[in-house]
């Protein structure tokens, strides 16, 4: 059987996200560096696979999928013996894929604008206001992430499961960039479990990029 292939630069938020769910799970993988300057995702080939010419992409002996949530599930669900990250109960799986969704909708996007704004537009070119926004836009985030991990040990439920993964990954970029930012006590408690998984270590510990 082949290894999975997995497409996408380690800086990237959602390669990250499959990376950290590969390394939890022990499968083994090679990795293709694509997207911005290594390109590749743009070419013929790779659009072929992928039309929307995004990463990460993976490639299962033959089997491509792409959307980096519905890669984790479908990562979790081929591993049965490790089951813990999308546990086999109907409602927790709703949770979590109830959590991927506003990942998509609400948290990511306002983020998003901040992590562009000071991870990579230079001081000079800068919007203040629409930075401003974005920032208060995330204090009602995480003002949502915080009830929830008031009355859960985790995003979900009260274990780690596939639903801290992207969570972390945001939260990993709003306390690492220099803006101000209001006390959440159960997101810093939280924040400060799920940094210490090997897969966060390993794949989201460097200076943003
Ligand atoms: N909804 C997609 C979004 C994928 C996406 O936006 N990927 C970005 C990187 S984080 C990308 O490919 N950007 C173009 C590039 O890197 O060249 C997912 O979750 O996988």
């Amino acid at each position: 059987m082949d290894e999975l292939v997995l497409w996408g630069r380690l800086n990237s938020i959602n390669v990250q996200k499959v990376l950290w769910t590969l390394e939890e799970l022990a499968i083994p993988f090679q990795r293709i560096d694509a997207g911005l300057h290594f390109g590749v995702n743009k070419t013929p080939e790779y659009l072929q696979k992928n039309p929307n010419g995004l990463v990460p992409m993976i490639d299962d002996n033959g089997f491509i999928l792409w959307e980096s949530h519905t890669i984790m599930r479908y990562l979790a669900k081929k591993q049965t013996t490790l089951g813990q990250l999308y546990p086999n109960d109907n409602q927790i799986q709703a949770k979590i894929e109830q959590w991927h969704d506003w990942y998509n909708t609400v948290c990511w996007p306002p983020m998003r604008t901040l992590f562009w704004g000071y991870v990579r537009t230079p001081e000079a070119e800068r919007n203040a206001q629409e930075l401003e926004s974005a920032r208060q836009q995330m204090i009602k985030v995480l003002t949502i992430l915080e009830d929830q991990l008031t009355k859960f040990k985790f995003v979900a439920c009260d274990q780690f499961t596939l639903a801290d993964i992207p969570v972390a990954l945001v939260a990993y970029r709003w306390f690492n960039i220099p803006i101000e930012r209001p006390s959440f006590p159960n997101v810093e408690r939280w924040y400060q479990e799920v940094k210490k998984r090997p897969g966060f270590l390993k794949y989201s510990s460097d200076p943003l990029s």
